[in-house]
């Protein structure tokens, strides 16, 4: 089945937040930022802006009825600064006005009269000076200390990442309404409906009853709206409630770019150590995150690059620290992967410069060392359906591995200026909200009395086409067309206390729920049709849009079905709830069994690098991915490309640039690159590993979100290995992005060439 948004996304028909018709009387608001990362303010003078015609009035934390307040996990994070600001682009004000226009010319009439003080945009001086987050947390497994001694090789180095912007087409925005009795309604382009409903009931001091909000769909998310799609929301119903008419509110590309946080960049210190025959016997890692000045999720994201410190790989000796280092950027934020491919990005640094000093290929320590069943990873769970090695060995086989390793050699050895390298990409995953309390969702249906279905749910279309997954699962439920059912937008009166949609699990959450809600309908609805047909419900099936009993049909339609059950007063709308089952974890000991399961898979990346220029194409990427059985495979393979390209261009080509004043210089697609067609690499092949599926996952069908994210780590040490290959001087360093400016750097790093004849 497609994506049943497709036509109307290639028409142009499909309804995103800036397309909702303007009622008559919406005002529109733009927002006062920070011109600066870190100082007091001295005075603000609104005096000339608020003068301006068409300016209605300039909203401060001083109108604010409630809490100025939107920190979820910490409350650190003021709606509006208030003495201070502590970070370039912090909101200050909300100018409201008749036009979007005059609200921007007013904007430039404002003075503020800031004292700058001392910014701090680096994790590891952050740390140095004690400005943390929250306390450092540890993940423990063995004893690294005890083995050391024993180990053939050690090494230590170092590895950073970069933030990587979000890059939504859909930039932030929401529009709110006044209704009666005070009551207000956002239209709002979020990941967490609930979390806007909650944080505008704190800002407006009022019961989360009197807000609803509604999210028909995004232009993409990634993560970027989890969180952050916030305070647009509560900002617009802030101005909705103080001069009761409606508020919109979409931020422009730049403002959007400069006033929300990104992936959180990463410093990292790290120590491995390895048997004779590269088993790693132990690793000791430290994480700096740059959480940036406000805490957002950033203690959930440093959690899940603890999870997956050690990647697919089972290592007995583990100890990973990280800490979150308070530094004066914009809160960084939820972005697909979460923290887990920093995490990642540091155990395959490692293993890189292992092999890099052993001269070997860094396959060798990979293989030698992927998950299996019974391994313990360091926060306790131990590995069922371990499936590394089996996407491993798959992908080596059918990929023919070997072929196109002597191939790239001896491409390599018949070219001087440009070579090929190649890299291996494990990749494991865990599915849940590392919160367990998060881990839960509802469904709401309705089958009206034509036969047709209303389905809603908590999660939020955002392109990931996860409609699609709950029309199907609906359909299937109650075996009839797709066209028969609807999905309703998703609303916090039809579906409340949701968590975000989010850590790819929303398909699996909201899924399971909807299947219960219709497991309820479709038992009352057998009673009905055992009675009409005058036979047991156990006899009863409902097939085709038809009822069967004892697997023959018994001429009543569905239509009919339906009718008759309305007729006797059967009720025809449920609820369901679900609340993933097993998963538990211990943070007081870091122990637990967090993920209901683990999604695994391999890439084979394959990379030219032009040694003159510097430059770079992916020839290939070919995955062996673990899908369980998938339940749409167009959706799935879609969500694949989509994640390696998003990774790829984090690793190679995305570069957000600061500078020491904290001032966001790449601050629109003119100066921030990514991945376009002509970058993507020439062939993706994913071959689906032949698995049962897991029962833990919606219809055994894995969650497919943001694992295929990570297989863009490879491009990082593909690129390196054709570095490798032309300069043997070349010292690998493991600082990402590896721009072209790098890879250049690095192509001639210690090397005396004349490039003769060019
Ligand atoms: N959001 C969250 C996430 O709140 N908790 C998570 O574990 C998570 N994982 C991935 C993406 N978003
Ligand atoms: Mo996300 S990073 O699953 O919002």
């Amino acid at each position: 089945m497609k994506n049943i948004d497709s036509k109307g996304h290639v028409r142009g028909e499909s309804i995103y937040l800036d397309d909702i018709p303007v009622q008559i009387g919406t005002l529109h608001g733009e927002i006062f930022d920070a011109p600066c990362a870190h100082g007091k303010i001295k005075n603000v003078d609104y005096s000339q802006a608020e003068q301006f015609p068409g300016v209605v009035r300039i909203i401060t934390f001083k109108d604010i009825p409630g809490e100025n307040q939107i920190g979820g996990i910490i409350p650190d994070e003021p709606l509006f600064a208030e003495d201070e600001v502590h970070f370039w682009g912090m909101p200050v004000a909300l100018i409201i006005a008749t036009s979007e226009f005059i609200a921007r010319q007013a904007k430039k009439l404002i003075k503020i009269d800031i004292e700058e003080l001392d910014c701090i945009v680096d994790p590891k001086e952050a740390r140095e000076k004690g400005s943390l987050i929250f306390p450092p947390r540890t993940f423990k497994i063995g004893d690294v200390d005890s083995v050391w001694e024993a180990c053939e090789h050690v090494f230590e180095g170092e590895a950073d990442s970069e933030g990587q912007e979000h890059l939504y087409i859909e930039t932030q925005g929401a529009y709110a309404f006044q209704m009666e009795n005070g009551n207000i309604r956002i239209a709002s382009s979020t990941q967490g409906p609930t979390a806007v409903q909650r944080t505008a009931a704190r800002v407006l001091g009022v019961g989360m009853h009197k807000i609803e909000v509604d999210v028909t769909r995004l232009g993409g998310g990634f993560g970027g709206k989890e969180d952050q799609a916030t305070s647009w929301a509560v900002m617009a119903a802030l101005g909705a409630h103080l001069l009761k008419r409606p508020v919109k509110i979409v931020l422009h590309r730049m403002d959007d770019m400069c006033m929300t946080g990104k992936r959180h960049p990463y410093r990292s210190d790290f120590k491995i150590g390895l048997s004779k025959d590269f088993k790693i016997k132990a690793y000791q890692v430290t994480f700096h995150q740059n959480a940036g000045a406000a805490a957002d999720l950033s203690p959930a994201v440093m959690e899940r690059t603890l999870f997956h410190a050690t990647n697919s790989y089972h290592i007995p000796n583990v100890t990973a620290t990280a800490y979150s280092c308070k530094t004066h950027l914009p809160p960084n934020t939820a972005f697909r992967g979460f923290g887990g491919p920093q995490g990642m990005f540091v155990i395959e640094s490692a293993i890189a410069k292992a092999a890099h000093e052993l001269g070997i290929d860094a396959s060798r320590i990979q293989e030698r060392n992927l998950l299996k069943d019974g391994d313990e990873l360091p926060y306790g769970q131990v590995m069922e359906h371990a499936l590394a090695r089996k996407t491993w060995a798959t992908a080596h086989k059918k990929f023919q591995l070997e072929a196109k390793r002597t191939d790239i050699a001896d491409f390599n050895q018949k070219n001087k200026y440009i070579k090929k390298g190649l890299a291996i990409q494990p990749v494991c995953f865990g599915i849940s909200f590392t919160n367990t309390s998060m881990n839960n969702a509802r469904a709401l249906v309705h089958i009206y009395s034509d036969g047709s279905v209303g389905v809603s749910t908590g999660a939020v279309e955002m392109g990931q086409g996860v409609n699609t997954k709950m029309l199907q699962v609906a359909a299937n439920a109650f075996s009839i067309a797709p066209e028969k059912v609807k999905l309703e937008t998703t609303n916090t009166t039809r579906v409340a206390n949701t968590s975000p949609s989010a850590a790819s699990a929303t398909a699996d959450l909201n899924g399971k729920a909807l299947q219960i809600a219709c497991d309820k309908l479709l038992t009352r609805l057998k009673e009905t049709a055992a009675n009409m047909v005058g036979a047991e419900v156990s006899s009863i099936e409902l097939q085709d849009e038809q009822v069967y009993c004892n697997n023959k049909p018994a001429g009543i339609k569905w239509e009919k079905l339906i009718q008759t059950a309305f007729l006797e007063r059967v009720c025809l709308t449920e609820n369901g709830h679900y609340a993933t089952p097993v998963i538990h974890f211990d943070k007081t000991k870091e122990k637990g069994h967090p993920f209901a399961y683990h999604v695994y898979g391999t890439a084979i990346l394959v990379v030219t690098v032009d040694c003159i220029r510097g430059i770079y194409t992916f020839d290939s990427v070919e995955i062996v991915h673990d899908f369980g059985k998938s339940m749409n495979e167009t959706i799935d393979l879609g969500q694949i490309e989509g994640g390696l390209v998003q990774g790829m261009g984090w690793m190679t080509m995305e570069e957000l640039k600061y500078n020491s004043n904290g001032k966001l210089l790449s601050n629109a697609l003119s100066t921030y690159k990514i991945p376009d067609i002509y970058s993507v690499p020439k062939e993706i092949k994913v071959e689906a590993l032949e698995t049962e599926g897991h029962e833990m996952a919606i219809r055994k069908s894995k969650a497919v979100g943001e694992p295929p994210l990570m297989y863009g780590l490879g491009a990082y040490f593909a690129i390196q290995n054709a570095v490798k290959a032309f300069n043997p001087n070349y010292q690998p360093k493991y600082h990402a992005p590896f721009t072209p400016e790098k890879v250049l750097l690095g192509l001639y790093e210690k090397v005396n060439v004349s490039v003769s004849g060019i």
